[in-house]
């Protein structure tokens, strides 16, 4: 791969974005890759996923507006779609997907870290949805996902304004779940990916997807697929082994 580095620590598995010189601003090629990698992970061994940035200054700038300033309404809407499958990729895929937002995570590089299911931030990091600044409105999900995270109102204040805001204010609006320094960030959060990882990936999987899904339907309909997902649970040899272990210990 070209754009993106994986690196395999047991069950984690690390994609960082490597375009540094361009703060790691994702064109059709990382698009691309990340299609390529996300098939392989989809039922590999690993259990936890961590997607970051190279270098100090950038989780992701976003979309490559180089590309952009010279496309058509009919490349725009590949480039849209390309994303779409990425975002929506990342988003179901039955293992959690953590950000580790390590800089700049702005437009496309903000709506890449609102598909993750966790998002940690280094103290340094600033979020944004600038695209209006640009002309043209987020393209990759942010006026869905940024509205079912931070609910309408705030949304709206970060999409018409185009502002950046900082780690903090992300942290107060829960846009992201927790910040750290910028020299523990990386370590924080493969810490919590092992602490992810040793649990039941059966029980994360499906929890993810009941979560998900609840967002999208009503309470009773999200109660029902809860019974019938829990009760799957008890088709497991894990599961067995998992409450075994634990009476043996008592
Ligand atoms: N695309 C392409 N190149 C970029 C991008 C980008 N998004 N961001 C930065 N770069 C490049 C710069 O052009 C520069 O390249 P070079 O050295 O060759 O001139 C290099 O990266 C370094 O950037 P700067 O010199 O600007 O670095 P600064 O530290 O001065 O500034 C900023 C950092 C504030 C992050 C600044 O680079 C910036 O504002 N970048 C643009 C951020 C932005 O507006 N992102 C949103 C893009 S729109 C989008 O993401 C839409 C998503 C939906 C798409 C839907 C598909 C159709």
């Amino acid at each position: 791969m070209q754009y993106l580095k994986v690196e395999r620590d047991n069950e984690i598995v690390q994609i960082t974005i490597d375009r540094p010189d361009k703060l790691n601003a994702m064109n059709l090629d990382v698009m691309d890759e990340f299609i390529s990698i996300l098939g392989e992970l989809d039922d590999d061994s690993s259990k936890v996923i961590i997607i970051t940035g190279s270098g100090q200054t950038a989780f992701s700038a976003g979309a490559d507006i180089e590309y952009m300033s010279r496309i058509e309404p009919t490349e725009a809407e590949k480039y849209a779609l390309k994303g779409h499958e990425v975002l929506n990729k990342i988003e179901k895929i039955e293992k959690p997907v953590i950000a580790a937002i390590n800089g700049y995570a702005l437009g496309g590089g903000c709506e890449l870290a609102l598909s993750c299911d966790i998002r940690f931030a280094s103290t340094d990091a600033h979020l944004g949805q600038p695209e209006v600044t640009l002309g043209i409105c987020p393209g990759w999900g942010g006026t869905q996902r940024l509205l079912r995270i931070i609910g309408p109102a705030r949304a709206k204040d970060l999409i018409f304004s185009g502002r950046r805001i900082s780690a903090e204010e992300a942290l107060s609006m829960g846009l992201v779940n927790r910040i750290f320094s910028s020299e523990s960030l990386l370590s924080e959060t493969k810490t919590y990916a092992r602490t992810v990882a040793k649990n039941s990936s059966f029980a994360v999987g499906i929890s993810k997807m009941l979560v998900n899904r609840g967002m999208d339907t009503s309470l009773d309909t999200g109660l029902k697929l809860e019974i019938y997902s829990w009760s799957l649970c008890f088709s497991t040899n894990e599961r067995q082994q998992r409450m075994r272990a634990f009476l043996e210990k008592k």
